[in-house]
């Protein structure tokens, strides 16, 4: 496996960034992860566009244009001859002192791609649907650390996601400081109610499967709504599903112990998991 590192494929035993790098040391990074399927690179400009938002907020320069960058992925994929792929792009601020101030970093921001297959969650939960829990730490305060931002600092998701495998669970839902459902620790979430979805509008990241999935449902004429979802509404809910690049779309069966519908994945979560299928093998950058 060869991993890119500022311009160069390296092997995976010598792809190392320094311990002075401030994403190593205080998270001071954004990063993407992306899919390709069957040579087509899915939502890669849009990912892109993400990664300089969180990048442009943080002051990091990434010192490549996007198209370059764009061209960095292909070019890895091609390296290590990935038809399917999940890929992982890390932007980081680069060397510096071990001070907090971005202003001494003296280096030129790392740029780190890898290239690899993973499967998040076991294939039967896709046919019988998932079980999650809600869990106590709350998302992120956007006006602390906004969940829009797709930082390396990841630490509020993998507190949640300690709290959910501590109980047995693989995923669970946040709420927001006010107590409404925001997302999942690496997900989006959705509920179906009278034929009509509906996600979170606030308090979580823009995620890409998840506007691709608003855009099907409009394309498809399923009405679909952005609002204040709460939990009482995910647990009379017909139907819940997650979406996410590494989990794309997953049903869900039962929130915090309460069946959702009939506690079988419903019609509308399996006609968008075909609708969605169907986009990732024809849309995408090809290489
Ligand atoms: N919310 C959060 C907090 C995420 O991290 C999503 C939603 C889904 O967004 P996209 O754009 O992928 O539809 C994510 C992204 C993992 C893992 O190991 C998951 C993500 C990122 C990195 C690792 O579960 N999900």
């Amino acid at each position: 496996m060869k991993i890119y590192i500022n311009g160069r494929f390296i092997d995976r035993k010598e792809a190392k960034v320094s311990v002075f790098d401030h994403g190593f040391l205080y998270g001071d990074g954004a990063f993407e992860g992306i899919r390709s399927y069957n040579r087509r690179v899915f939502k890669l400009n849009e990912h892109m566009d993400r990664l300089y938002e969180t990048a442009h907020t943080l002051m990091i320069d990434i010192p490549l244009t996007k198209k370059e960058l764009v061209k960095a992925v292909v070019d890895t994929l091609k390296e290590n001859g990935l038809k399917d792929a999940y890929i992982r792009v890390i932007v980081t601020r680069g060397e510096g002192d071990l001070g907090l101030d971005p202003r001494k970093c003296y280096g030129r921001p790392n740029i780190v791609i890898i290239t690899d297959k993973i499967t998040l969650y076991p294939g039967e939960l896709y046919n019988k649907g998932m079980e999650i829990i809600t869990v106590p730490t709350v998302r992120n305060y956007p006006e602390a650390l906004n969940p829009r931002l797709k930082s390396l600092n990841y630490l509020n998701n993998i507190l949640a996601k300690i709290e959910a495998s501590n109980s047995g669970y693989c995923e669970a839902i946040m709420l927001d400081h006010q107590g409404f459902v925001a997302e999942c620790t690496g997900d989006n979430i959705f509920i179906v109610q009278h034929g009509v979805l509906s996600t979170p509008s606030q308090g979580r990241l823009q995620g890409i499967t998840r506007d691709a999935v608003l855009q099907l449902a409009k394309n498809s004429k399923i009405a679909a709504e952005e609002r204040f979802i709460t939990r009482h509404e995910v647990y009379t809910a017909d139907e819940c599903f997650l979406t996410g690049t590494a989990a794309e779309i997953i049903p869900v069966v039962k929130v915090d112990g309460r069946s959702i519908g009939d506690g079988k994945p419903g019609a509308v979560t399996l006609k968008m998991m075909r609708l969605f299928r169907t986009l990732t093998r024809q849309d995408g950058v090809k290489y």
